[in-house]
């Protein structure tokens, strides 16, 4: 049986907390990035026990070279503080900093005991297995997170606040004191990232049965892998399922933690933080945590390593892991079977996640043996047929390559068909609207995209289309971009791609004459670079089309994406 006594948290009492407080408004303040929230609250209210802070350069080193803190504890994730250069000149080692949410509040105090610069291609090697950024945590790594790393325990102030689905949060010590309430002595914690099918429920189902222990469906809402449904939509599909489970058998509680798709570790990861959340099993199916594939077009991991590492440490987590393989449904038992157990001659089928999005996006038809009504009912609700969500086309090419001209007798012919609103955001109207204070440093030129980018996601979100056509030379810049834009619809990046030297003949605005003659600085092609996408939808020819065929290949394009109906 599970110990459920209290878990140890970093809070300091509510007293303490307002003098604290009071002291830390005087301090160096950090604004953390929404993943830093969710690490904080998870090490703050226990869920990352037996951490007490972010970590130091030794904990970092040991749990990045072979998944152990300095002092020998099993931790498979560094969890750090990344900041900037320039904050980190005012946080030295010795210095206490306030932590501060995204609207100002303080939820903690780091006394800095570290603070160094990290080698982020080993990180990236040996904790997510490559150095290669089609991984989100390595992309991430490289592209978002800060230079240096800061380290030191916590002092707890107050939790993030979080409005949405209270009654579904729960701290360790929430969860633990339920479990002792309602005497669940084996509880088996599912973890998962989207919503739940037949199959899911089926499999937790026998999970339960099988360990003969109660059920707990915690369900990550912190962040996932871009391009995911919300946690908003996903926790109203879980409602509707939770009746599906025999009654008091089953709890769900919402768990705020930053997920990095590291598959072996992160099984492990996530066994050490049910474990902290009362929990006695685990389940581990196959691709726990799966990051995808890599740039070669492979998977990170194979699709059962995490089950062979969570069972290597399995006693010194201290949960036992409920390994399941991949359920597929038998249509002659009309029942879910392990994909290997099923008898030969019996027909098995099975929807991917990749189809299921295909024909929420056609509005195809979803059938009952794969999920329930009602979930389907929600899924439709937020993702209709794609000719009715919104989505960007995003022009990206050299000075006077001609993305203003094509994009502006693209906007018209949408216009033309009607349904959705059209936004127009060409390179010198954003110039002149949103970015007029902006130059041509690759520090300007990432601001302004990522404004773009805002917006259009911005206007994606609200169904209509918008249309961006600056130069965007940078690749992980307009990779930051589509994640955004594809939380709410697609990106259909669009590469015009005239040469240098055509762009240069033309000279509409004689600035490729004034470039060479020096006279510009930092100008794309000539003093500055462009990196041509390698994963743009579209391609387009200007030498050798006129524009209106240039336009007429995006709709195209368009039409054969679904975006718009044919
Ligand atoms: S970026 O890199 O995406 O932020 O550039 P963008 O906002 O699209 O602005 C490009 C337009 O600004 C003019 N211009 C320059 N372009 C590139 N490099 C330098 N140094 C520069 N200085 C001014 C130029 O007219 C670009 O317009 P387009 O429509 O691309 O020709």
């Amino acid at each position: 049986m599970q110990n459920l006594s209290p878990i140890p948290e970093l809070f300091v009492s509510r007293d303490s907390a307002e003098k604290l407080k009071l002291q830390a408004a005087e301090l160096p303040s950090w604004d953390l990035t929404a993943r830093q929230v969710c690490d904080l609250e998870l090490l703050m209210n226990g869920g990352f026990y037996p951490l007490n802070g972010f970590m130091g350069e030794a904990d970092y080193n040991g749990v990045v070279d072979n998944m152990r803190l300095e002092n020998g504890a099993l931790w498979p994730m560094p969890i750090t503080l990344d900041v900037s250069e320039d904050f980190a000149g005012r946080a030295a080692p010795g210095q206490d900093i306030a932590l501060r949410d995204e609207e100002g509040v303080i939820l903690a105090i780091l006394s800095v005991t570290d603070r160094w610069t990290p080698d982020k291609a080993r990180e990236a090697e040996k904790v997510f297995g490559a150095d290669d950024t089609a991984h989100p945590a390595v992309n991430y790594l490289h592209n978002t997170a800060g230079p240096v790393y800061l380290g030191g325990p916590i002092i707890g102030i107050q939790a993030p606040v979080h409005y949405d689905y209270r009654h579904r949060r729960d701290t360790p010590n929430e969860l633990r004191a339920y479990f002792r309430k309602l005497g669940w002595r084996k509880v088996v914690a599912f973890q998962t990232r989207n919503p739940l099918h037949r199959a899911h429920q089926e499999l937790t189902f026998r999970a339960a049965k099988d360990t003969q222990a109660n059920l707990l469906i915690h369900p990550v809402v912190g962040m996932t892998k871009p391009g995911d449904i919300d946690h908003f939509t996903r926790v109203r599909c879980y409602e509707a399922v939770l009746d599906r489970y025999p009654q008091s058998t089953t709890t769900m509680s919402l768990l705020n933690l930053a997920m990095r798709m590291a598959g072996p570790r992160e099984a492990v990861w996530h066994g050490l933080i049910r474990k902290n959340h009362g929990c006695t099993h685990f389940i581990v199916g196959r691709d726990h945590a799966g990051p995808g594939k890599n740039t070669a077009g492979e998977d990170f991991y194979g699709p059962y390593d995490a089950q062979a590492l969570f069972k290597e440490y399995e006693a010194e987590i201290g949960v036992e892991m409920v390994p399941f393989k991949h359920m597929v449904y038998v249509l002659e038992k009309a029942q879910y079977e392990p994909a290997d157990e099923v008898a030969e001659g019996m027909t098995v089928l099975n929807i991917s996640g990749t189809e299921l999005r295909r024909r929420l996006s056609e509005g195809l038809e979803i059938p009952d043996w794969f999920s329930f009504p009602a979930v389907v009912e929600e899924l439709r609700r937020t993702r209709p047929p794609r000719h009715k969500q919104g989505f960007t086309v995003f022009f990206t090419g050299l000075s006077g390559s001609g993305k203003s001209t094509i994009a502006n007798a693209l906007m018209v012919k949408l216009m033309e068909m009607g349904g959705r609103p059209v936004t127009l955001l060409d390179g010198d109207v954003v110039r002149k609207n949103l970015s007029s204070e902006l130059g041509f440093s690759k520090e300007h030129r990432d601001l302004n995209i990522r404004r773009i980018g805002f917006v259009a996601s911005e206007i994606t979100k609200n169904g209509g289309i918008a249309i961006c056509a600056p130069i965007a030379p940078y690749a992980a810049t307009r990779r930051a971009v589509r994640e955004q834009i594809e939380a709410f619809g697609a990106m259909v990046e669009v590469h015009v791609a005239t040469s240098l030297e055509e762009c240069e003949r033309r000279d509409r605005k004689g600035l490729y004459k004034l470039a060479r003659a020096g006279k510009i600085k930092e100008f794309t092609g000539i003093s500055d670079p462009y990196e041509p996408p390698t994963n743009a939808e579209l391609v387009i020819d200007t030498e050798h089309l006129d524009v209106d065929t240039c336009a007429h290949q995006v709709i195209l394009k368009l039409e054969q994406m679904g975006l718009i109906a044919g």
